[in-house]
Order: C-alpha cells, then structure tokens, then sequence
C-alpha cells in the first residue's frame, strides 16, 4: 500500500491563481478608494506589480483599465506601493509618468488595457473630473489556503 500526501494551494471559488497568489477578476468598476475598500473587506488589497511575470499576467487578463496599488501621494515624484515598499520596476506608458502635464496632480496609477503589457501604467488623478473617474480593481490576496490530499 502507498500512501502519498501532497500539499497544494487553493483559492477561493471565482478567483484566480498565480504564482500561489489569488486575484479576483470580478470586473466590478468602483473608485480607487472604494475598490481599495472592497478589496480589504475581502482579505486582499488592490495589485501590487513585482515582478514581469506578474505585470504580464495582469495586463492579459483584464479587459478594462485597472487600479494599481501604487502611488506618490506622499511625496510627488517618489513612488511607493501600498504595502510601503518603493517603485523598483515600472512599466510606464511613453511620456508617463507626467503627473496631470499641467491638468492636476496624478498620484494614482492605472493599467491601461489593449496597450503593451511592458508600457501600460498611467498615472492619474485619484479623482478624475474630466472623464471616467472608476476604474475596474483586482484584489490580490497574498495568502492561500492549504490543504492536504491523500490519495
Ligand atoms: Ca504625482
Ligand atoms: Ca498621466
């Protein structure tokens, strides 16, 4: 007889895997702050981009322009992401960042949609008064539940 444990990684229904991290693609459109809200209600937070494997999986996946959990709100120019850590990697649109080009102050980030994956990030306004001020958010959830298996 042989017995095998595995132990393996699940999300919740309706969410989605990557590197043993979680995303719900749920496609509901909100403000930053209230995206930010629902995301922590369920146990995540809004995206944060570490890696190119990650930017790449993001940007296939989604089918509008999302929030990112990243911002210079604290000091212009200085960009830190929502769990304190500081900007390493970017992937800037051409010409981005340009905080508002004389607009208003853009210290909030958007993945645009149907661009490159490599030059999608936009910073914008927190609240967008001259077009669509939400955006669709994808709370990402850093801790998986694991269960074991035996077979
Ligand atoms: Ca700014
Ligand atoms: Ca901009």
């Amino acid at each position: 007889m042989s017995l095998c444990l595995m132990l393996f990684p699940v999300c919740p229904a309706g969410w989605k895997m990557f590197s043993f991290t979680c995303y719900l693609f749920s496609n509901k459109i909100d403000s930053l702050e209230n995206g930010r809200k629902d995301c922590r209600d369920r146990g995540a937070d809004l995206v944060i981009i570490d890696t190119v494997e990650k930017q790449e999986f993001i940007f296939k996946t989604i089918k509008q322009d999302i929030w990112i959990g990243l911002n210079d709100r604290e000091k212009e120019g200085t960009w830190k992401w929502i769990d304190g850590t500081p900007l390493t990697v970017a992937y800037w649109r051409t010409g981005e960042p340009n905080d508002g080009g004389g607009w208003g102050e853009e210290d909030c980030v958007q993945i645009r949609s149907g661009v490159n994956a490599k030059e999608s990030w936009n910073d914008v306004l927190l609240f967008r008064s001259l077009s669509n001020g939400n955006h669709m958010y994808v709370p990402e959830r850093a801790h998986v539940t694991l269960i074991r298996s035996t077979t």
